[in-house]
């Protein structure tokens, strides 16, 4: 089984322009409050790696963290959340724009790692966003968040609904729990995989 991925903290950068020449790079991307920053942790096996909270919407900035040795060269790249609702048309527009720059242009992009809540299903701006990725040629993996949030009894059948809804083949979404550690392992060997 795949161990604790080391990752460490690098920089925040406002814009992938300020960002320099690396090997690779997988990008997080996902709705504010979907459980990013407790993915990265539960990866690292970390309580305080990225930051976690209550109050959804306060990573603005293209965070970034480099697996294995220092100097690697090799980041999982945490992109601020969409759709904050409480955030400003102009703020979500800033995001959006800061995400769509990286996506779009950022060279050593392998992947994307498109989060997902499990507990609540994809919304209207997680579709949204999935028809804008497809746009662009890089492979995608669906990760459902939060399985710990749904009943052993729905399981089987959130599963095959949640790949219907986003036009995936029900083996490819990836589910996974940051508080149970569900799925973890799966994750850690397919990036460790993806960012050689
Ligand atoms: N039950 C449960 N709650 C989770 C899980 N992952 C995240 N959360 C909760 O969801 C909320 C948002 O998590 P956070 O990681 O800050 O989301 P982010 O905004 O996407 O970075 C927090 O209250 C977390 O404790 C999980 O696997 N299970
Ligand atoms: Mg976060």
């Amino acid at each position: 089984m795949a161990g604790p991925l080391v990752l460490r903290f690098v920089s925040s950068f406002p814009h992938a322009r300020q960002m320099p020449a690396t090997a690779a790079e997988i990008a997080l991307v996902g709705r504010s409050n979907v459980g990013k920053s407790s993915l990265l942790n539960a990866l690292a096996q970390r309580k305080q790696l990225a930051r976690t909270s209550k109050t959804p919407g306060a990573t603005r900035l293209i965070n970034a963290f480099e697996l294995g040795v220092q100097g690697s060269g090799r980041w999982l790249v945490d992109l601020p959340g969409y759709g904050y609702a409480k955030a400003s048309k102009a703020d979500q527009a800033r995001w959006s724009a800061m995400a769509e720059d990286y996506l779009a242009e950022r060279e050593p992009l392998r992947s994307v790692l498109h989060l997902i809540d499990g507990e609540i299903g994809p919304t209207r701006l997680d579709l949204q966003t999935l028809d804008w990725l497809d746009g662009l040629d890089l492979p995608v993996t669906y990760v459902a968040t939060k399985a710990d949030k749904v009943r052993p009894s729905r399981r089987g059948a959130r599963r095959a609904e949640l790949a219907t809804k986003l036009g995936a083949e029900r083996g490819s979404v990836q589910w996974t729990s940051a508080a149970k550690g569900t799925g973890i392992a799966e994750l850690r060997a397919l990036l460790t995989a993806q960012l050689h």
